[in-house]
């Protein structure tokens, strides 16, 4: 018999983390474009992020950093890391795999036609250094979802289209058994930034999911918010079972959208956040809705696992405070310190991938436990860079510490088949 439950796989933080500034729409990233970057610290924090959810009794597994300068991919430009443009070769080295969110969107088996939970890798084209994430992502997909009794992974849709995931997909049901209404948020205009989730994409995917026409929404993001910075629709919602907590200025058409809901799942509970309690502009730069919202084993109650930036902020602070003094379905606060990656734009939520699954067939090697992750944490601190400034990706000696600290990983986690698979 087999028992779905929530797990989040979270993107290990890569010993290339860097601030390049690579990410135009992505106020933090911009913001701290050329600053010193700390990827053992940032890993370290990533770690102790997925230890924490661990011990509120959530499953937790991972994924592992990709390869990272993506030689190949500098190749096929015809550059190397000594000739390539600074920026291109910043691309070539990004980490910005630890945004699992980014890694595909996935429709939990109970949502689709043949049985199966379906994960569509995400092509994340819009940004260049994020469009060669993909064929390392997807190898890693495949192993982890390797049985395909249970598992469908696709390739990414067309490149004509952009698609960047969950961070873009939401999903409300009343238990992980049941089917769920799934709701796809893409962009139109973003004002001066692009709009990276195309309705076509999110459309490919739906119908690649084998999904009930009448269990899918698909809906705009706010084009206010994608120029205020909210470059993913998770930077200004978040759902977890019956309950989507969002700003009041995410989506394009709210009451049509909040109606609609309604209408496909009665049980809805629809949490929105008045920019005059919050304002976008505050919304957007603590990260309050880039929590994870998680249902605590113990007692059922939610919480939301938040960046400190959130605790950080008098006004969010005090109304997540009076949020979960009331009666709402959110009970609990848990603030956690992903610095080195808020500075680059992603929050807790960006942090992990959610995949409802039976662990039993999932890959084990992928599986996180107490253990692993202290084990996991030493090969960090003796392998993973201190610190890298932009200006060092030239060195050669860099390049070859951040491959053999990757490999280091491989290697205690046993999982020698990503060592070429990008
Ligand atoms: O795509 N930052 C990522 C942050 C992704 C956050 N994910 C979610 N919201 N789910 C991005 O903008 C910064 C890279 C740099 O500037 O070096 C970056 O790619």
């Amino acid at each position: 018999m087999s028992k779905l439950v929530e797990i989040n796989f979270d993107g290990i933080i890569g010993p290339s983390h860097n601030y390049a500034g690579l990410s135009r729409g992505n106020i933090a990233s911009s913001k701290n474009a050329g600053e010193t970057a700390f990827p053992r610290e940032a890993a370290l924090q990533g770690l102790a992020k997925m230890r924490h959810n661990i011990d509120l009794g959530l499953t937790q597994g991972f994924f592992m950093p990709l390869d990272r300068p993506n030689t190949d991919w500098l190749a096929s430009l015809g550059a190397d890391i000594a000739s390539a443009d600074p920026h291109v070769r910043a691309a070539g080295y990004s980490a910005s795999s630890m945004w699992a969110a980014n890694a595909a969107t996935v429709s939990p088996a109970p949502d689709s036609v043949d049985g199966k939970c379906h994960l569509t890798v995400a092509n994340l084209r819009t940004m260049p250094h994020r469009s060669h994430e993909w064929p390392g992502t997807l190898a890693q997909l495949r192993l982890t979802f390797a049985d395909d009794r249970h598992f469908a992974v696709h390739e990414p849709v067309p490149a004509a289209f952009g698609d960047e995931g969950a961070a873009n997909h939401m999903r409300l049901c009343s238990g992980h058994e049941a089917p769920g209404l799934e709701i796809f948020v893409y962009g139109e205009s973003g004002g001066p930034f692009p709009a990276r989730q195309h309705l076509e994409a999110s459309k490919a995917v739906g119908r690649l999911h084998q999904l009930d026409p009448a269990q899918v929404i698909y809906t705009q993001q706010s084009n206010t918010a994608i120029a205020a910075g909210a470059f993913h629709n998770d930077v200004v919602a978040v759902a977890n079972g019956p309950v989507l907590f969002a700003h009041e200025q995410a989506f394009e058409q709210p009451d049509e959208l909040y109606s609609e809901i309604s209408e496909k799942f009665p049980e809805a509970e629809i949490v929105t956040v008045p920019a005059d309690k919050v304002s976008l502009a505050d919304a957007i730069t603590s990260y309050l809705f880039n929590a994870q919202l998680v249902t605590l084993p113990d007692d059922g109650g939610m919480a939301l696992v938040l960046p400190t930036e959130a605790r950080d902020n008098a006004a969010v602070w005090r109304y997540l405070e009076e949020l979960v003094a009331g009666n709402g379905p959110i009970r609990k606060l848990c603030p956690v310190d992903v610095r080195q990656s808020m500075a680059n734009g992603g929050g807790p939520a960006c942090l992990r991938l959610r995949v409802v699954a039976d662990p039993t067939t999932v890959d084990d090697r992928f599986m996180a436990t107490p253990d692993k992750l202290v084990a996991m944490a030493a090969v960090i601190k003796k392998n993973w860079p201190e610190s890298i400034r932009p200006a060092q990706l030239r060195d050669a000696k860099l390049a070859e510490q951040i491959q053999s600290a990757r490999l280091a990983l491989l290697e205690l986690c046993d999982l020698s088949e990503l060592v070429s698979s990008e």
